[in-house]
């Protein structure tokens, strides 16, 4: 939920105008709008360039992944992996809008240990292919957005360990 969503229903739960320290935060949320939004757009732009990029440096790390008897082997399985990698770069985009981690928690990280347990998926090369795009986007932005940026891939990572 967006800062704004739960400053209103906080304050609202108690029959109160928003608070100065609410009234602040907002204020910092919204001048901080346009280089978020510029982020998200950036992301969008480069998405397939990312996913294809991190996904070689995850097969160049992790060849047994895509060698036989990996849970990505063959190109199907390849090409759902790739998928996978970029179901998350879209909910850190949504994350990311929001200035929250909220989409990506409740879209991504609930229940994904069980998940890939299921399907037989080495979380920690998941964990790994999201590093992997931490460093490719990181590459692509100055310091200051990168670690805008970061905390969303760290969150994610810090799930999957
Ligand atoms: C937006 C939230 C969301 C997520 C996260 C998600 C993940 C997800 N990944 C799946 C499969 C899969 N996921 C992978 C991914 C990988 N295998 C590896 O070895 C690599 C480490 C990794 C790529 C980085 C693979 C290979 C499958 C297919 C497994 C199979 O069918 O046996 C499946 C099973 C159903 C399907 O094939 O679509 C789901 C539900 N679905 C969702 O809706």
């Amino acid at each position: 939920m967006s800062l704004i969503m739960k400053s209103i229903l906080n304050a609202d739960a108690e029959a109160r105008y928003l608070s100065p320290g609410e009234i602040d935060q907002i204020k910092s949320f919204s001048m901080n709008g346009a280089r978020r939004l510029r982020l998200v757009q950036l992301l969008t732009e480069n998405r397939e360039r990312i996913i294809k990029q991190s996904g070689n440096q995850l097969f160049q790390k992790r060849p047994d992944i895509v060698s036989p008897g990996g849970n990505a082997y063959g190109q199907e399985m390849t090409a759902t992996c790739l998928r996978d990698m970029d179901y998350y770069l879209r909910l850190i985009t949504y994350s990311i809008v929001a200035g929250d981690s909220t989409p990506i928690q409740e879209i991504g990280v609930v229940g994904v240990r069980e998940m890939y347990r299921s399907l037989g998926t080495p979380i920690e090369a998941v964990a790994e292919s999201i590093r992997a795009m931490k460093n490719v986007v990181t590459s692509m932005l100055s310091s200051e957005d990168a670690s805008e940026v970061n905390s969303y891939f760290n969150f994610v990572i810090t799930a999957m360990q």
